[in-house]
């Protein structure tokens, strides 16, 4: 058996709903009808979807508690980033918080550390650039991301990449042969707005090829996905 954790937020920011629950429902529905793309390569995977508050620490709380729970193999965070066009698939955690706006319990927290004495960044570890490569085959409009920002989600990639791997840039390293889960987090655009390039079945589609990718053992591919911004 293989279990995936996937998460989605709450609604923020005085929105009524928030995508990337939309997208972590849609992946347990076709998951319970064995129809994902990452079950067909990878008998026995189940999928467990938890939904995160988007409050400073207690997302991490939460994540925490599910991650007891479930004992999975491979964890896969999602949440919006509104205004973008396409998938963004997070490279880096930063050990920092600085709120651009309250988060749903009032709190600001600006220029913070999330982990005291932790690895400034800590790099996803999912097989982001061979999904990125399924995902361009595709069609579907994604990008490879060097910033998760500074709010919530970006508290629970660096959360969640501290508790999978030790917490420390130089443990991550050694951590990487042996460590059986992977984690990393996915920003997905607005996904209803008539505008938005990407459609709730292409975001369920995107987020099913990686973790396809992901439930793959080897090492991930090697060609070039750097960035100017
Ligand atoms: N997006 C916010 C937090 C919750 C969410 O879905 C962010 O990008 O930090």
């Amino acid at each position: 058996m293989t279990t995936a954790l996937i998460t989605g937020f709450d609604p923020f920011a005085g929105a009524d709903h928030n995508p990337s629950w939309d997208v972590a429902e849609e992946l347990a529905a076709r998951a319970a009808d064995g129809h994902l793309i990452a079950q067909a390569e990878h008998t026995g995977l189940t999928v467990d979807v938890h939904r995160l508050p988007v409050v400073h620490g207690a997302a991490l709380e939460a994540l925490d508690a599910a991650i007891a729970a479930v004992a999975p193999d491979v964890v896969l965070c999602l949440g919006l980033a509104d205004g973008t066009d396409a998938v963004r698939l997070e490279r880096v955690g930063l050990n920092l918080r600085d709120a651009r706006i309250p988060d749903n319990a009032g709190a600001q927290p600006v220029d913070e550390p999330i982990v005291d004495g932790g690895a400034p960044a800590l790099f996803s570890t999912l097989r982001l650039k061979a999904a990125h490569a399924r995902i361009t085959a595709a069609q579907i409009p994604v990008q490879l991301s060097l910033s998760a920002g500074s709010f919530v989600c970006n508290e629970v990639l660096y959360g969640l990449l501290h508790r999978l791997h030790g917490g420390s840039a130089e443990q991550q390293d050694d951590d990487e042969a042996s460590a059986p889960v992977r984690g990393g987090f996915v920003h997905v655009p607005s996904l209803r707005e008539a505008d938005c390039p990407v459609s709730l079945q292409q975001a369920v589609e995107a987020v099913d090829l990686l973790l396809a990718a992901s439930l793959d053992d080897r090492p991930d591919v090697e060609h070039p996905g750097g960035a100017l911004h």
